[in-house]
């Protein structure tokens, strides 16, 4: 299936989008118009199979039928109440998740940042009424490589460059250790530190997997020290890695967990902060909170994005297609190839330098119909839609294998 995307109306439509969008992004030239499970059609009428899934914003695949009608429904009725008075659907909704997650309560917000945001205010006023820390004084541990957002505050612990480069002053209170090392995490806490906040695999980072047992070392430290171990789960979470969560490869979803992403099944954002009664209650009335958080129609589209994960089995589907993917991959026999790592669907194929940078890949296999992502220079990352089937992740290696061949 080879595909000759430069096509008039694409070139029309870039042109427009570059003219009047702030130029924050540097996307493959594909203009997308339908998106359906794994496949999206561009406005050439060319369509590819969509393996980034909006950064495992679309785990349940795109426009998933009882996600989208649950949308259409609940539109028809109510869509936003504010918090100012309740409404019918968000307890529900919470009630769902705090079962999926097994905590006692949720936070709901919108956006993977909001969540964080709400996380880091949730365990510095934690560390201020358990722990004594004086007034500003809380501290929070974070990991090289982190991504986590793009608010002030998040960046001003981000190590990348570019995400904090003129946006100062910067946001104070956090501490930068490296990544897979639990015993430079048991250094850096002090009397002061309330929260050590990590994603269970780095995204961003580089599709980076840490040493088994790291999250479990992490935890006994946390526990020991009296510290919340905060789990980034906005884009692990939700089967991407095999696991409903990707702690549960360690049998731990922190004391807080972070989700977003697929908790609004790529049609609308959604995205929470679960924890433990005697943690979240430390919130009170107008502590916190958020215009759309906990809206009617996201917690709508909430329900059913979780439902579809549990009735469709797309963990335990993520899980095996997962191994059988990394696995082909790993048989492929090319000198281009420095490693491939990742669980589940979550994949990263890190391409030696010396063949050039990941881009050229995700570009070559543009041209085969297959749309991904590289993250930082040398990483193609492989995250399609959890409903993906095993024929058509052989037919995604076999055409890697043949655009690492053609590559010059
Ligand atoms: C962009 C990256 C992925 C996240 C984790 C919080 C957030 C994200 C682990 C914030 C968001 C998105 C943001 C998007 C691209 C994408 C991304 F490349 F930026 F880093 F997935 F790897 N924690 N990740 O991955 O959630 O506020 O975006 O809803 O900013 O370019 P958000």
């Amino acid at each position: 299936m080879d595909h000759k995307p430069t096509h008039d109306n694409t070139s029309k439509m870039i042109a427009l989008t570059h003219q009047v969008s702030a130029n924050n992004y540097h996307p493959l030239p594909v203009v997308i118009s339908n998106g359906k499970g794994i496949w999206v059609t561009d406005i050439d009428n060319h369509k590819y199979l969509d393996c980034l899934a909006a950064y495992s914003a679309a785990n349940q695949g795109h426009c998933h039928p009882k996600i989208i009608s649950a949308l259409i429904d609940q539109a028809q009725k109510l869509t936003i109440s504010s918090r100012a008075f309740h409404n019918e659907t968000m307890g529900p909704f919470l009630e769902k998740l705090c079962k999926y997650t097994g905590f006692d309560k949720a936070l709901p917000m919108n956006t993977g940042a909001e969540a964080v945001e709400t996380a880091l205010k949730l365990a510095r006023k934690w560390g201020y009424q358990n722990k004594d820390i004086p007034e500003n004084q809380a501290e929070i541990i974070v990991c090289d490589g982190n991504f986590h957002g793009r608010t002030i505050s998040i960046i001003s612990f981000s190590s990348e460059k570019q995400y904090k480069d003129q946006f100062g002053p910067l946001t104070e209170g956090f501490k930068s250790i490296p990544y897979g090392c639990s015993e430079s995490l048991s250094k850096a806490i002090t009397p002061n530190t309330v929260g050590f906040l990590f994603e269970p695999i780095q995204g961003e980072g580089g599709v980076i997997v840490p040493p088994d047992g790291y999250l479990q070392d992490c935890l006994k430290i946390c526990r020991e020290k009296n510290v919340l171990m905060i789990n980034d789960e906005i884009q692990t979470g939700f089967g991407r890695t095999g696991k409903t969560f990707c702690g549960d490869y360690e049998h731990t979803r922190g004391d807080i967990l972070i989700m977003g992403k697929a908790l609004g099944g790529g049609v609308y954002p959604v995205s929470a902060v679960c924890s433990s009664k005697d943690i979240m209650d430390v919130i009170k009335p107008g502590d916190h909170g958020s215009t759309f958080g906990g809206n009617p129609l996201g917690s709508a589209v909430g329900i059913a994005s979780l439902e579809v994960l549990e009735d469709e089995q797309l963990p335990e589907k993520s899980y095996e297609l997962g191994k059988h993917f990394k696995e082909t991959l790993k048989n492929i026999k090319s000198e281009k190839i420095k490693e491939v790592r990742g669980k589940g669907l979550m994949i990263g194929i890190e391409i030696k330098q010396e063949f050039g940078n990941a881009r050229k890949y995700c570009q070559i296999l543009q041209e085969k119909g297959i749309l991904c992502k590289e993250t930082h220079q040398q990483v193609i990352r492989m995250t399609p839609p959890l409903v993906i089937s095993k024929s058509d992740l052989d037919w995604v290696a076999n055409q890697l294998e043949q655009a690492l061949q053609e590559a010059s």
